[in-house]
């Protein structure tokens, strides 16, 4: 029997186990929007603007692990999405991006509301498709979350003209596993970088590893932490690789980068082995490549081979899944305790805590308003805009596990956190969602506070709200002689900005009222902002200044060099 486009798309997104579909409705979507009510296993979310849309699809898929999906129209719809996509795209998040088009008699006629979608949008994706027949599309669907969620994750965008909505077709599911030519997954690594990798770590005597995001997208956190221990080899994360190592574990060290812990972007300078897991060796984890610790063996584990000496010049590269990797790698290196380098860390720490530790002034700091919700909500998903407010919290909360924090990485994109949120609360219904948010994000996609009273996503939101764009102005401070030039920010009355939405709103202004904020919004059973007046000057400490090498992290203005 046939059936129109629009319900094979929908019969293709219940196969590929998308219950949750973040949109916004337009003239050649209709068709499609008209046979929603059909498929009542898919829950359509309306947001308020397209990005949103495609951060909400970003954020459910990394609290869940699951494939992301995000509806538009052409036109304005498609390019609205565009920041999202590119925003999956960087952090590898396995998303689907459906865009309705013109009719297939109109593109390319430059007619009202056409965009060449899958021009603008084949840079930023993994794959993408224009769909010309009703018939083709079982197999698209298939191919496109297949090619979404295997290898190294990443974002697929299919692009459907309005009369393939309406076109008809045999629905026929493949019933085969996808078969893509050259398409290739690696799996298990060759044996012969394992071993040569596995002796130079056994003959170490200051090995580290950088663990990044490919370990939580492979799922392979208790994997990576069996060869730590038995390999005795302390453990970095980079930002978006927080929670795949517990923040108490013995051989976890926290975080490198610009704004990483001092021990860490030392110990990575000064390292005799450097094993670097599922992560892209990007210039804001690695600092300037050229000086990156050059006397160190690398040892590079990447799905991706295209990652394989792209910013640093690797030792041994091992080309393969880390979910099998790791454990081949754990039988082939000795037992190891390392604890002279260790204790070399540990001393680091000691004399170094000062400059990463929360204020202990009276002035209310986002360090403070962090690490209390942090300590209120141990378990609970956070999910953060750009900026300080970012990197305090990802130096202060402690993460215990994958995809406990939730944040723009490569593309670091203002706007992300509430949208974001949404979709992470939408994944994980039961569970507690905070997202860290800056009162300059925060009005990138505030009118999502719509949505999220819509749906009642009891997610929690607290601004940090310093008056600046606090990033830019500590830049401006640092490296353009305190010459502020537009960084100032005016906001709206947040609590009555809230309150306008329907959501309950509090308003902090000192420290001693943070823990019972905190605690009136966890006890709240919908969404809460609580509008933190923090600090306005705060810098981030450590650094390393832009352009810099690791081993150059300086701890206060002091040293920043003129
Ligand atoms: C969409 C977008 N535009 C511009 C920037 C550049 N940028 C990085 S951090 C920052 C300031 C962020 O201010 P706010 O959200 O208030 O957070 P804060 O730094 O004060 O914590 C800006 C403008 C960006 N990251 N994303």
């Amino acid at each position: 029997m046939k059936i129109s486009g629009a319900d094979i798309v929908l019969e293709c997104l219940k196969r590929i186990g998308i219950d949750t579909l973040f949109g916004y409705p337009g003239g050649v979507v209709l068709p499609l929007y008209d046979r929603l009510p059909a498929h009542p296993e898919i829950h359509h979310v309306l947001v308020r603007h397209e990005q949103a849309g495609g951060h909400a699809a970003d954020g459910y898929a990394r609290a869940s692990g699951r494939l992301g999906a995000a509806l538009a129209t052409s036109g304005p719809g498609a390019t609205n999405l565009v920041t999202a996509i590119q925003n999956a795209m960087m952090d590898s998040v396995p998303t689907l991006f459906i865009t309705g088009n013109v009719s297939r008699n109109l593109l390319g006629k430059d007619g009202f509301q056409e965009a060449d979608a899958t021009g603008i949008i084949m840079p930023t994706v993994k794959h993408n498709y224009l769909v010309m027949r009703a018939e083709d599309l079982a197999y698209t669907f298939a191919e496109a979350a297949y090619i979404a969620t295997t290898g190294r994750p990443g974002p697929v965008h299919v692009d459907i003209p309005k009369d393939v909505f309406i076109e008809e077709a045999e629905f026929e599911w493949p019933e085969e596993e996808v078969w893509i030519r050259g398409y290739q997954i690696p799996g298990a690594a060759d044996p012969e970088p394992v071993a040569e990798a596995a002796a130079i770590i056994d003959a170490a005597d200051k090995p580290l590893i950088i663990a990044g995001h490919g370990i939580i997208l492979g799922s392979a956190c208790d994997e990576l932490v069996t060869f730590a221990e038995k390999a005795g080899v302390p453990v970095l994360n980079t930002l978006l690789g927080l929670g795949s190592i517990r923040y108490d574990h013995a051989l976890s060290y926290g975080m490198l980068c610009m704004h990483g812990a001092y021990e860490a972007n030392i110990a990575a300078s000064t390292a005799d082995v450097v094993i670097a897991i599922g992560n892209r060796m990007d210039d804001r984890a690695m600092g300037r490549f050229e000086d990156f610790n050059r006397t160190a063996k690398i040892i590079h584990i990447d799905i991706d081979a295209s990652e394989h000496n792209k910013n640093i010049p690797t030792h041994v590269p091992i080309l393969g899944d880390v979910k099998h990797v790791l454990p081949q790698l754990t039988a082939a290196v000795k037992q190891n305790t390392h604890a002279e380098w260790l204790r070399e860390i540990d001393t680091l720490r000691d004399e170094h805590f000062a400059s990463m530790a929360v204020p202990s002034g009276p002035e209310l700091s986002v360090q403070h308003v962090v690490k209390r919700i942090s300590e209120n909500s141990p378990d609970a998903v956070v999910v953060t805009g750009v900026g300080q407010h970012q990197m305090w919290a990802a130096q202060q909360m402690n993460f215990s596990h994958p995809y406990q924090l939730i944040t723009s990485g490569g593309l670091g994109t203002m706007g992300f956190e509430l949208p974001a949120a949404i979709g992470a609360q939408a994944a994980r219904p039961g569970e507690r969602v905070w997202t860290i948010c800056g009162d300059g994000g925060f009005q990138m996609t505030l009118q999502e506070m719509a949505t999220l009273n819509d749906e009642q996503l009891p997610v929690k939101m607290a601004i940090m709200n310093n008056g600046f764009l606090g990033m830019v102005r500590q830049w401006q401070e640092l490296f353009y002689k305190d010459n502020y030039v537009n960084v100032s920010i005016s906001q709206p009355d947040f609590v009555k900005l809230a309150d306008s939405y329907g959501i309950k709103a509090i308003r902090v202004t000192d420290k001693e009222s943070v823990d019972a904020a905190i605690k009136e919004a966890n006890d709240h059973p919908g969404p809460v902002l609580v509008d933190f007046h923090v600090e306005a000057e705060g810098n981030v400490w450590p650094m390393v200044p832009a352009g810099a090498s690791l081993s150059e992290t300086v701890e206060s203005a002091d040293e920043v060099p003129a």
